[in-house]
């Protein structure tokens, strides 16, 4: 069976696709198989009962037992058919609880992922093989359609709610997603790459990060860390202060700050550094010890994000 596969169907990259393999092959063995009886039992009947000068045609008007037989056991058939067709299918619906889950957002023309720790990409995506994975989808202009060929999965990205669609890659290597719902001009670029990674490869570009920081400003990319790394929820950036919350960091960098024990800092880039990964050392005066350490939950690169854009809020 393993050349019809090929023959027929792209590479599959996981244990549902080679499911829904199976289950499209057996259905075009099944249709092939009762093409070949009917239209042949046809022509068999053509010629069988051919008008033949002498010989009368024998006249039947019906057969219990012939009927019983073609409608039985195609009943029986497509009843096998409806439950196999069911659980490939809620087995595709719901994902199991522990699968990783990567947001997607489809805008003309472009897939962006977003990782449960703030990472995001472009049109590019890594995911550990052998793990389920979730993707959660929304769209923020018009509709579009997430499309995994290898994987066997296609759902609509629909503006105003979200969609979902999860498989377990089992396959190493480049499988490719597809728009597969005409979303304007440039609906046949709206491409993205999985990777899908060897535990130690995806280990590996986790600790790299996303791709996202290579095509903004430093300044820029430490804007969308304040608000994805939570740094919002306590320090705003217009120089009001957030009530149960920290310094707004308007006029930081570059200010002498008191603190709490009333000796003096200059916040410059060390000091800005060790206010985020070991916020205890320091307190400012007037606050709460109540900054959680972001010590190993940021990568050198975002820290200097970070405070590249402290450092822009400086007047
Ligand atoms: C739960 C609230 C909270 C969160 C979240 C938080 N901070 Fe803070 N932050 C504070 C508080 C309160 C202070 C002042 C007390 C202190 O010095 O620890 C502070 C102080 C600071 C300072 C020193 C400010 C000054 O005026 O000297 C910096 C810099 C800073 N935070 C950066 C960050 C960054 C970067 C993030 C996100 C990665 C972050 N904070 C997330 C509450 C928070
Ligand atoms: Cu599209």
């Amino acid at each position: 069976m393993n050349w019809m596969r090929s023959l027929m169907l792209p590479m599959a990259g996981s244990v549902h696709a080679r499911e829904m393999d199976n289950f499209y092959i057996f259905l075009v063995l099944l249709t092939t198989f009762f093409f070949v009886l009917v239209a042949g039992l046809t022509v068999w009947s053509v010629v069988r009962y051919r008008r033949r000068p002498g010989v009368i045609t024998p006249h039947i008007t019906d057969n219990m037992g012939l009927e019983l037989t073609w409608s039985v056991i195609p009943l029986l058939i497509l009843m096998g058919v409806f439950f196999w067709g069911v659980r490939g299918f809620l087995g595709a619906t719901v994902a199991p609880g522990n699968s990783l889950e990567i947001t997607v957002t489809a805008k003309q023309w472009v897939w962006s992922f977003e990782y449960p720790d703030g990472t995001r990409t472009v049109n590019e995506v890594h995911v550990p093989v052998g793990k389920p994975v979730r993707f959660v989808m929304g769209s923020q202009d018009v509709l579009h359609s997430f499309f995994v060929p290898t994987m066997r999965v296609k759902q609509d990205v629909v503006p105003g709610r979200y969609t979902d669609v999860w498989f377990t890659p089992d396959v190493e290597g480049l499988h490719r997603v597809a728009c597969a719902e005409y979303c304007g001009k440039g609906h046949s670029d709206m491409a993205a790459k999985i990777y899908v990674d060897s535990q130690e490869k995806y280990q590996h570009w986790l600790e790299e990060g996303g791709d996202e920081w290579k095509s903004i400003s430093p300044v820029a990319f430490g804007k969308l860390l304040y608000e994805s790394k939570g740094c919002s929820t306590c320090h705003t950036v217009d120089g009001s202060r957030m009530a149960g919350g920290g310094p707004s960091w308007k006029g930081v960098f570059g200010r002498m700050e008191m603190m709490s024990d009333h000796k003096q800092y200059l916040a410059d880039e060390n000091y800005i550094r060790e206010s985020i990964l070991n916020p205890q050392a320091k307190i400012v005066m007037g606050y709460e010890p109540i900054m959680p350490t972001y010590q190993g939950l940021l990568r050198d690169r975002e820290l200097n994000a970070l405070i590249a854009y402290i450092k822009s809020l400086r007047n």
